[in-house]
């Protein structure tokens, strides 16, 4: 069977971020000139953007697999990485976003609306821009972010005002290839149409779009044929027209049981009973079929039809219809404009929450699980002590030291941060101002201090913490 390409796995992967840069500065008779490590770049992103000029999912079928580039890592002398560039993915207008559980991401309708499909990784901070008062040459930089990693789907619902839908051959394609300027494929065997065709009218004023769907036939809702699945691009059809064949040689076919055939495929895939129908009945060019024409006529307006006869060979009866369809589009649009006007974009989660959690889990290992605590974990570089000493200092300014004592944390114990199956994993010290009561900053022991008034060590601890505060804000840019 031949496969319907307008529903694709994407893999995108966004760009890393390129690692930081940790040097020192170095001149004639300058030996110690200071930290001058630039920062990296930031990995490019994954990007879908509504092209018009795109029509199907082709490509993606063909490659499916897209990569942006990573981000440079910086240099000494203050030289930051490149970042790596975007990389732009044109998709047809009408797109649908899936994750792969069926979960819809986002719905791209209109020329240039956008989604990111994968975000590129920050570009770790040099060693310059981790400098402070207090670390005046770190021997460190934090590490490029892994850019994320995406399996999305994508799937074709087209946009268009009229949906053509009928047996193969009934000549849809030939249809839309008469009313607008589009040459879409047209053959005298079934199925020749296996993606909707796209053209534009414009009559009375108004302009619309036109789609055919690719032939149906009895069954098609148990797969028969190519299906049912390409009906959803019939979804957002405002006005469905059924092409029927006057002058199909097949003996057991005549147009009006077509007709109910059509209508029970329709029916058994749901949610089009509120469009309205107009009838096509083509191919009048043939003296038979002008006769059945006639013939059947009565009985299809009898049923509340509006019935317009047609050949797109001969082109005769085209301006009828074409009007009669400006006519219901202009009345469908005008009685929900503001629908028409919204274009609808669910993002995936862009909060950047703050907050984390610590839960004990069930092997007695501590979960911290949070924005920044994860971040911070990726940014760092586990083999430089130094750059491990700024992870549990930023931690612990954050709380986690905090909040780990408070869940019944002990020295010895288990800490993962991170999700389970991507987590670092270490046994807890709690070296530095966790409690501040029984410990002070890194580097200080209240307890080798002479002993200060209750007052004074409060006051004394504020003001630490207050540095903190600052150093911290100060390096932490994101
Ligand atoms: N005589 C005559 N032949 C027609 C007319 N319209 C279409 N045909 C022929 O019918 C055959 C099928 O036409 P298509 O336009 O490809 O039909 P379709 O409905 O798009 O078919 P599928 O894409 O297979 O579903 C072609 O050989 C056309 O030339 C018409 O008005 N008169
Ligand atoms: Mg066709």
């Amino acid at each position: 069977m031949t496969t319907f390409v307008d529903r694709v796995e994407l893999h995108a992967a966004a760009g890393n971020g390129g690692h930081g840069c940790a040097s020192v500065h170095r001149e004639k008779f300058k030996p110690l000139g200071g930290p001058d490590g630039g920062n990296g770049g930031r990995g490019g992103d994954v990007t879908l953007v509504v092209d018009q000029d795109v029509t199907t999912l082709l490509d993606y079928h063909h490659s499916p697999h897209r990569k942006a580039t990573n981000g440079q890592p910086g240099a000494g002398d203050n030289r930051s990485g490149k970042d790596g560039q975007d990389l732009v993915l044109p998709v047809p207008d009408g797109t649908v976003v899936l994750d792969r559980d069926g979960n819809v991401l986002a719905d791209l309708v209109g020329h240039g609306t956008t989604f990111v499909a994968g975000q590129g990784g920050r570009g770790g901070l040099g060693n310059a821009a981790l400098a402070s008062a207090r670390r005046k040459a770190p021997g460190f930089a934090l590490l490029g972010e892994p850019g994320e990693s995406r399996d999305i789907v994508l799937e074709l619902k087209t946009v268009a005002d009229v949906a053509l839908v009928g047996y193969p051959s009934a000549g849809k394609s030939s249809l839309i290839s008469v009313l607008s300027a589009a040459k879409p494929k047209i053959a005298d065997y079934p199925f020749t149409t296996l993606v909707p065709n796209l053209g534009v009218v414009t009559a009375g004023g108004t302009v619309y779009t036109i789609a055919d769907v690719p032939g149906l036939i009895p069954g098609a809702s148990q797969g028969k044929g190519l299906g049912l699945e390409f009906l959803r691009h019939v979804e957002r059809c405002s006005v469905l027209v059924h092409v029927l064949d006057t002058a199909t040689l097949e003996s057991d076919r005549d147009p009006v049981s077509d007709l109910d055939i059509i209508e029970e495929e329709l029916k058994q895939y749901g949610g089009l009973d509120d469009r309205p129908r107009i009838v096509v009945l083509n191919k009048i060019d043939i003296p038979d079929g002008q006769d059945l024409a006639d013939m059947i006529r009565p009985e299809l307006e009898e049923r509340g039809y509006r019935v317009f006869e047609v050949s797109a060979v001969a082109r005769t009866g085209l301006k009828e219809l074409s009007f009669a369809l400006a006519g219901v589009i202009a009345e469908a649009r005008a009685a929900k404009p503001v629908e028409e006007a919204t274009r609808i974009v669910i993002r995936p989660k862009a909060v950047d929450d703050t907050g984390f959690t610590v839960t004990l889990e069930e092997d007695g290992i501590y979960r911290v699980r949070g924005e920044k605590p994860e971040r911070w974990v990726r940014q760092t570089d586990f083999n430089n002590d130094e750059a491990v000493g700024y992870l549990a200092d930023r931690l612990n300014r954050l709380g986690v030291e905090d909040e780990l004592m408070k869940a019944g944390a002990r020295a010895g114990d288990g800490v993962a941060i991170g999700a389970e199956d991507n987590a670092v994993v270490f046994d807890w010290e709690p070296t530095m101002a966790a409690g501040a009561e029984m410990l002070g900053r890194r580097g200080e022991d209240h307890r080798l201090e002479a002993p200060r008034p209750a007052a004074q060590r409060r006051r004394d601890r504020e003001s630490e913490r207050d540095d903190a505060q600052r150093e911290f804000d100060d390096f932490d840019p994101f």
